[in-house]
């Protein structure tokens, strides 16, 4: 590592958190909803506004900022070596209730440490690269994780570009009318190592009073829409036992999914997020209804079974109710364990920091799940007030979002020198 003030003082190095913090409120301004969230949904004007801001910082820090054929943006900083980058970053793109940390905080803190470094004439034998990827919520185009799904060589580039989103829009056109279809091809560089920076949201390192988490992993995700098909009726004249309701069937399968998580127990988790009715009047009985069912568990046996039982209840439903029911897969993938290394390096750089840790599975998705196939991988957890996500009150202490910066910076430089032969 080459310092001009000599090692130690990379040791103490940290980094600017209140330019950090200024950073996250500006880019959390772009879609603002007015309660202190922001809606930033993928590949929309808001998302696109979001993208400019976050690439012209890169730009001013002079890093190299490529744009592949999925949207992802990487910005490296060279080493004095030539080879694969350790890359560092998460997404910017949000769900309609956002709030300003989910995926920015990993991104912007990225940004942060490489203009420390920059900023303190700290050379690393390895690049360095902070990325953000497409379309991580998978709210408006699903799956989840779909641009670093792809960018990993999980999914074609040409089939992203044809998925439908919810709007009925095709991805591959709104890619390129935001600008953001680029010539980089995917799949993308394996880096050397890949570490992302994100919030919990959930609630086990504030209950504990822990300030950084070393995640072990990420559980298996399953989404499905089920779309039933009944009869168009009067609400008034129509007999119950005449009835073949659609909406009564998604209202059963809600009932139903909880029930299963009751069940299972453990860390199941089942939501039924979006419910759509035909023609959604007071005085007609929905002769059409769709819904989305996400399922999650650490353990993918349990997971399976989760969609057994859900299949199972689903099909006496539409039997009972005198309806057709057809199901499409949005998102499944298998849990994923991170490398121990990596979880080891968090661990260790946040003890030597002063931090308390503790391991714990990821509960969300997240973009390191998918570069774990293709480089070693970790996360590192910072606090959520009250747990919350997904939602505007979103917030992590200042002192936390300093905390896992300065962990971050610590963990890329150290994975940017070592010795090939220390891994
Ligand atoms: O759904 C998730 O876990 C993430 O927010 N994409
Ligand atoms: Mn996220
Ligand atoms: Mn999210």
């Amino acid at each position: 590592m080459s310092d001009a003030r000599g090692v130690h003082s990379v040791r103490d190095l940290t980094i600017d958190a209140a330019r950090l913090g200024s950073r996250l409120a500006e880019l959390g301004a772009i879609g603002a909803t007015g309660d202190g969230g922001c809606a930033r949904l993928a590949l929309t004007d808001e998302d696109r506004a979001g993208r400019d801001l976050v690439v012209t910082w890169m730009h001013d820090l002079g890093l190299d900022v490529r744009v592949d054929g999925i949207g992802n943006v990487v910005a490296t900083r060279p080493g004095t070596e030539p080879g694969p980058p350790v890359m560092c970053g998460s997404h910017i793109d949000t769900v309609a209730t956002g709030g300003i940390f989910d995926g920015n905080l990993g991104v912007l803190s990225g940004l942060e440490v490489l203009e420390t470094l920059e900023r303190a004439g700290v050379a690393t034998r390895r690049p360095l690269a902070v990325a953000f990827f497409t379309d991580e919520e998978g709210s408006r185009f699903s799956p989840d994780m779909l641009g670093s799904l792809v960018y990993a060589g999980g999914m074609g580039v040409e089939g992203a570009h044809d998925i439908v989103g919810i709007d009925g829009r095709r991805l591959g056109d709104e890619l390129a009318r935001i600008g953001y279809l680029g010539s980089t091809p995917c799949p993308g560089q394996a880096p050397y190592a890949y570490v992302e920076l994100h919030i919990e949201q959930g609630p086990v390192l504030e209950r504990h009073g822990e300030v950084i988490g070393a995640v072990t992993g990420v559980q298996g995700i399953s989404w499905q829409e089920l779309t039933f098909e009944g009869q168009f009726n009067h609400a008034g004249t129509t007999p119950m036992a005449y009835r073949h309701d659609a909406g009564f069937a998604v209202a059963a399968v809600a009932v139903a999914a909880r029930r299963i998580a009751a069940e299972l127990g453990g860390h199941q988790v089942a939501t039924v997020g979006k419910i759509g009715l035909r023609p959604d009047l007071v005085n007609v009985v929905a002769g059409h209804a769709a819904c989305t069912v996400d399922l999650r568990n650490t353990d993918e046996a349990v997971l399976q079974e989760a969609e057994a039982l859900l299949a199972d209840e689903v099909s006496c439903i539409a039997a009972a109710e005198g309806l057709s029911v057809a199901r499409r897969e949005l998102a499944r993938f298998a849990p994923v364990e991170f490398d121990q290394r990596i979880v080891d390096l968090v661990e260790s750089t946040a003890r030597e920091h002063g931090h308390s840790v503790r391991r714990l599975p990821s509960g969300a998705g997240h973009d390191a799940q998918m570069l774990a196939r293709m480089c070693p991988s970790g996360m590192i957890f910072v606090p959520s007030v009250g747990g919350v996500s997904h939602n505007p009150a979103e917030r992590t202490l200042p002192e936390h979002v300093e905390a896992g910066a300065n962990v971050l910076l610590h963990m890329l430089v150290r994975l940017a020198d070592e010795d090939l032969v220390g891994r």
